[in-house]
């Protein structure tokens, strides 16, 4: 028997009715395991993203004041930058393709594909995924590959034209040991992570606390805005930006939120 919202989509699998409260969750799920069949994403990505569910209840599902400024500075930096390039990883791919490369033009900046589970299938599948959304140009998968310096995971295989002699970097779901190497590297680092304590967030330039479902859109809309600011006034706005004080901020933000939740369940505070 149809149900009022047979019209709907419901999802890949079918099963997520329109009404669902968790509806945009499931269907952001839905999305990457599409991604997992397709040999965009590592399963290990599926973990991942499980991780960035969990603080994304903590910050409460929407971008912040302290995320909407840290995207304004990163908008300038990618802006102000010589070489920019944006690291696609499976998750990235599986979830913004059509806004990445939207930003990458709009900068302008080149996408490179840069994997912790790196394989030739996958190098390939994402490096497709990204050309239907649009690319003309993807780095990372068949061009000259040197390593980063003290790096052994497979992360340390870029491209020459690409991360290697880049000046900014923008990455998201990455892990620490890459992000502090690009900075030893003397490169801005812009990260989008969910988790403020993860090592990436702490070694970046630049931390993004949000999701990159939202993070990545209002980061093209910055772009286009800001295209049109003299530079002095781009330098200037990321001039007095400290990344340890944006964490604190956000660690801040988290833990008041979880009290004033609190008393909110105690019947004692007022609802959020
Ligand atoms: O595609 P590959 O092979 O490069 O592998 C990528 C993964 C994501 C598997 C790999 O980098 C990994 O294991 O990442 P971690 O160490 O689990 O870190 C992922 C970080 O991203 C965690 O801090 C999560 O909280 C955060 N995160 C998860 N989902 C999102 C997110 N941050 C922003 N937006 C999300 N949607």
């Amino acid at each position: 028997m149809d149900s009022p919202q047979s019209s709907e989509n419901w999802g890949s699998s079918g099963i997520i009715p329109a009404n669902h409260p968790r509806r945009e969750s499931l269907l952001i799920r839905e999305k990457l395991v599409e991604a997992l069949r397709e040999n965009i994403l590592t399963e290990h990505g599926l973990i991942a993203h499980g991780r960035g569910e969990c603080f994304d209840y903590l910050i409460g599902e929407t971008t912040t004041p302290f995320a909407k400024r840290s995207i304004e500075i990163s908008a300038s930096l990618l802006l102000l930058a010589k070489r920019p390039v944006i690291s696609v990883n499976g998750n990235m791919a599986a979830l913004v393709p059509e806004e990445l490369v939207k930003l990458a033009n709009e900068i302008p900046a080149k996408l490179e594909v840069n994997l912790f589970y790196r394989n030739e299938k996958r190098l390939k599948s994402i490096k497709e995924k990204l050309q239907r959304a649009g690319a003309t140009e993807v780095l990372g998968v068949e061009d000259e590959q040197v390593t980063i310096p003290e790096l052994f995971s497979e992360r340390r295989r870029v491209s020459k034209e690409g991360i290697f002699s880049s000046d900014v970097v923008l990455l998201a779901l990455e892990d620490g040991d890459r992000t502090e190497a690009l900075v030893k590297m003397g490169k801005k680092v812009i990260s989008i992570d969910l988790n403020p304590l993860s090592r990436t967030s702490i070694f970046s330039t630049v931390t993004i606390v949000d999701n990159v479902t939202r993070a990545i859109p209002l980061l093209l809309s910055k772009v286009k805005e800001m295209k049109t600011w003299d530079r002095e006034s781009l330098v200037n706005l990321s001039k007095n930006f400290n990344n340890r004080e944006n964490i604190a901020i956000a660690l801040s933000y988290i833990s008041e939120r979880i009290t004033a939740l609190s008393a909110d369940f105690k019947g004692k505070g007022k609802s959020i």
